[in-house]
């Protein structure tokens, strides 16, 4: 388990943080989002609580009022800028929380071709290296012989692909069989907001809803 550092004194104040990071991410105010981030570590309030609580509340907003029409892309871009803001401030304090000693186990992670969405990667590979897994995170719109090449080079025991798009799911049934092709052992691990459990069945992947659930996985995985 990440070891989460809770405020259990005033969880009322976490609230207001966590509306505080939701507002920032909605009305794309980076230095707002970053200030809020740094009180919030200051007043002990679980880094990954203020991520998803806070921000990515903030995000899903943004996604919501983009898809009616009400926002444009150039919103989408500056909530995302706002959100990588505030988590670069949030990922040391979820790093320090790190886990284990000894490495967990090797995992190759990316978002697949395609499909540039890298802010959930991005978290499922911070709270992965937190659990004590070895990371590899090869990036955002990776071609799928690049997930089969680095897995066999660093002897992968999990492969994680991530998509946000309903046109880049695909992508992730083409590395589904080049790791059979390869005849890889690696575990193989999809999520990402396009993404279901039966589309991860139907493509014989695990499935992880969000970050704290891929580390749960793939620690299920390898026992
Ligand atoms: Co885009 N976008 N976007 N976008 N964008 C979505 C995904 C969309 C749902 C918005 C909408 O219409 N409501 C929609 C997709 C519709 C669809 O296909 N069904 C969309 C679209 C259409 C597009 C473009 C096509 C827009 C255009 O150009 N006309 C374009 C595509 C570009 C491309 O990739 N080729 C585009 C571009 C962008 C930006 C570049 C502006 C920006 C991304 C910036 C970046 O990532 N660096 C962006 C953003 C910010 C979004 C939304 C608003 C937010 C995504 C996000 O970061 N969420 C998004 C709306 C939404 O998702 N509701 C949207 C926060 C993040 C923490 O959540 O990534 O889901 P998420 O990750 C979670 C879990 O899913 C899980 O854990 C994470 C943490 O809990 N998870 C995994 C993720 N990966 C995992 C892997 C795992 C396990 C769990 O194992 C390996």
């Amino acid at each position: 388990m990440v070891t989460r550092t809770r405020n259990h004194l005033m969880p009322e104040k976490d609230e207001a943080f966590f509306a505080e990071l939701e507002n920032a991410v909605k009305n794309f105010e980076a230095e707002a989002a970053q200030d809020a981030a740094t009180r919030a570590l200051q007043a002990g309030v679980d880094p990954i609580d203020a991520l998803e609580k806070g921000l990515n509340k903030g995000l899903k907003d943004v996604g919501q009022r983009y898809e009616k029409g009400e926002l444009f892309i150039v919103h989408l871009i500056a909530a995302a800028e706002t959100m990588k803001s505030a988590v670069a401030i949030l990922r040391p304090k979820i790093l320090e929380a790190k886990e284990a000693k000894e490495v967990l186990g090797r995992v190759v992670i990316g978002t697949v071709e395609g499909d540039i969405h890298d802010i959930g990667k991005n978290i499922v590979s911070v709270m992965l290296t937190a659990a004590g897994f070895e990371v590899h995170d090869i990036g955002k719109d990776v071609p799928t012989e690049r997930f089969v090449e680095t897995a066999k080079e660093n002897r992968a025991d999990i492969i994680g692909a991530s998509s946000l798009l309903t046109t880049s799911m695909p992508a992730q049934r083409h590395i589904a069989n080049a790791i059979s092709k390869a005849g890889l052992k690696a575990k193989y691990i999809v999520g990402g907001a396009a993404v279901s459990e039966q589309w991860a069945k139907e493509i014989n992947a695990s499935y992880a809803s969000d970050a704290p659930s891929a580390v749960q996985l793939s620690k299920r995985l390898l026992k």
